[in-house]
């Protein structure tokens, strides 16, 4: 672990001075609006195997007010956690988290060379560079031929007064410059002259593009070992093949890069995208879990295609807005076929054209590309629109037929909702000759079906329970100050409730912690111990254990202190003025008032 620390340690200083003056500057005006009324996150994969990397749990402690500072603006910019970010600089080591078959995996030496096209708009600096070094450091170079990073308009120096700091257009131009001199000339800088949103934002540049193959990520990814060729392989098979990742998750609050299970793309009557379980049958080919299989949609935001194809298929609907439903949009207009498995489904495709439109979508678990999940997007729209809806009505009334009645039963409030002109849309349907949803359904998804006809389905994560963390250490939490026990305010099974000091009385259930390998601190086997990590000025309260760090994980660190890794603090006796017995969150000093020792 140390020699992980000093290697990060390490990195940070290979980061020049300069680098950290751009990253500085353009940290304090790349300021994004924070969403008044946050729409439902595009959730992360749930359950994970828990490879995970070998971050110091310590790596956001919070030294003083101006850690604080970058921590605390940065959750309420970027909605994850700056500070972290900042520190881990633009390159780092990640776990290889590919099925061990991956590695013995042999592609083709030429394969068509791709051009990786990433949108950003107010996105953190060093998670953009993280994303866009990771890229350079792990792809083949010729196979990379370009990448193009499309600005979508990022808002600069609104959020702050512009005193005795630069003006926008000298922030731009260090952009440019840190592009020109510290990466190589691969890597192009489009500017939107107005807020696009992600979706005409891609298409912008994909027309920049020259490469044979786009591939297109999120800015805040980190691309993982060989994640190159496993993409690129089925373009050059079959051009009309769409392929993504598997998408591992990097946690918003320690940015630790862990596994995701394999899991396919699906949506509901909501058009939401889901994740569902694979069914056995797609991993039954003769590299089983480490193989291809089709996916009836994509997350979205990372996915390989052929650049022709990708024009000839109408791209996106360049009618949709900011955020949302292109995702389920492209996925139906390619659709997933893939006639590896049987004879009969080969002779289907040949004697049926493949897709709803031709195509196939597929997920290769031997490419793995981490992407930060957030819990909330810390944007809005430039109008404050709902766009997701307006996307997803487009959506429906030119690819959904009969089956768009099912989205507005669920909405019946954007019957009477326009959503502008789609003949051109339609027109595309009509010429790529695409087949009815009714087709896509029964084909493709019948999942969906199944529900629909009230058929129960296994949960998707049915044996998500069964992976208990292991205890490392129980009894009670005495702090050495005061000589007494961490316990529940009120009831130890309320939700919600504060922790307060009391006389420890041994052998107390009530008093009884546990402290797992998650970092989880459990009470009386009920609730977790847990922080804000917005309004790190709350104190910590009890709550129903989530399972994904973060906000519940903490660490029994050197000198007895209890350091809570998201926030970056240690758990303290409040201030002698405050309330006797309180507890709260404060920069680690290791005085007495912050050591705990669980005893048994
Ligand atoms: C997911 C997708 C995302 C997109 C979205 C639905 C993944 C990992 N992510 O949401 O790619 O398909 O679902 O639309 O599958 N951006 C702009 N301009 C804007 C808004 C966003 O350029 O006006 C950029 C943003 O900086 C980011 C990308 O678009 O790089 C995706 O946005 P997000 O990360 O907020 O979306 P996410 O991951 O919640
Ligand atoms: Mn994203």
């Amino acid at each position: 672990m140390p020699s992980v620390t000093l290697r990060y340690f390490c990195y940070g200083c290979l980061v020049t001075s300069a680098t950290w003056s751009v990253l500085l500057y353009l940290y304090f005006f790349l300021g994004a609006e924070p969403s008044r009324n946050p729409a439902p996150h595009r959730g992360q994969p749930v359950g994970s195997d828990h490879k995970r990397a070998e971050l110091s749990p310590e790596m956001g402690m919070i030294f003083n007010e101006a850690d604080q500072e970058v921590r605390d603006a940065g959750y309420q910019r970027h909605a994850f956690n700056v500070l972290i970010s900042n520190r881990l600089g633009f390159h780092r080591p990640l776990p290889d988290t590919r099925d061990p078959r991956c590695r013995q995996k042999a592609y083709p030496a030429a394969l068509p060379a791709a051009s990786v096209v990433i949108c950003f708009f107010n996105e953190a600096p060093s998670a953009l560079l993280r994303t866009v070094h990771s890229v350079l450091d792990r792809s083949p170079a010729h196979l990379l031929h370009e990448v193009i990073l499309v600005d979508d308009h990022s808002e600069l120096g609104t959020r702050r007064p512009a005193t005795a700091r630069p003006r926008p257009e000298e922030l731009k131009d260090e952009l440019d410059r840190y592009l020109r001199t510290e990466l190589q000339d691969k890597v192009r800088l489009v500017r939107n002259r107005q807020r696009e949103g992600l979706i005409r934002g891609r298409m912008i540049g994909a027309a920049h593009a020259t490469g044979e193959v786009l591939v297109f990520l999120d800015s805040h990814c980190e691309v993982n070992e060989a994640w190159l060729q496993p993409l690129l392989a089925p373009v050059q098979a079959d051009r009309r093949t769409v392929v993504c990742p598997v998408i591992d998750i990097i946690s918003a609050d320690t940015l630790a890069y862990f596994a995701s299970p394999i899991v396919r793309g699906g949506f509901n009557w909501g058009l939401h995208f889901k994740w569902d379980p694979v069914p056995p049958a797609e991993l039954s080919g003769p590299d089983g879990a480490a193989g291809p299989f089709r996916s009836p949609t994509m997350a979205g935001g990372l996915f390989a295609m052929d650049r022709k194809y990708f024009f000839e298929l109408g791209q996106y609907d360049g009618g949709m807005d900011i955020w949302g439903g292109e995702n389920l949009e492209i996925s139906f207009r390619v659709s997933a076929e893939f006639h590896r498995v049987s004879l009969k489904a080969a002779l289907t495709a040949l004697c049926f054209q493949i897709w709803m439109c031709g195509g196939q979508l597929l997920i290769v678990p031997c490419s793995r590309v981490g992407h930060i999940f957030r819990k909330r997007r810390p944007y809005g729209s430039p109008g404050g629109q709902d766009t997701m809806a307006h996307n997803s009505l487009r959506l429906a009334h030119v690819w959904m037929d009969d089956f768009k009645e099912r989205y507005l039963a669920l909405r019946p409030e954007l019957r009477n909702r326009g959503y502008g002109d789609i003949s051109e849309r339609v027109a595309l349907r009509k010429r790529l000759q695409c087949r009815s949803f009714r087709w896509y359904l029964d084909t493709v998804y019948p999942e969906m079906q199944a529900v629909a006809n009230g058929n129960k389905q296994p949960p998707p994560f049915a044996n998500k329970g069964l992976r208990r963390p292991k205890v490392l250490q129980r009894g009670r939490l005495r702090n050495l100050a005061t000589g007494r026990c961490l316990v529940a305010q009120g009831r130890v099974s309320q939700k919600g409730g504060a922790v307060v000091l009391r006389p420890c009385n041994h052998g107390d259930p009530e008093q009884d912690w546990s402290y797992d390998e998650d970092g989880q601190l459990v009470l009386a086997g009920l609730l977790c111990l847990d922080v804000s990590e917005v309004r790190t000025s709350d104190p910590p309260r009890l709550m129903k254990c989530h399972g994904s760090g973060g906000s519940q994980q903490w660490s029994l660190g050197k000198a007895n202190r209890l350091y809570q890794v998201s926030v970056g603090q240690c758990l303290a006796v409040s201030h002698p003025a405050g309330p006797k017995g309180y507890v709260a969150m404060a920069i680690c000093d290791g005085a007495e008032m912050q050591q705990w020792q669980l005893e048994g």
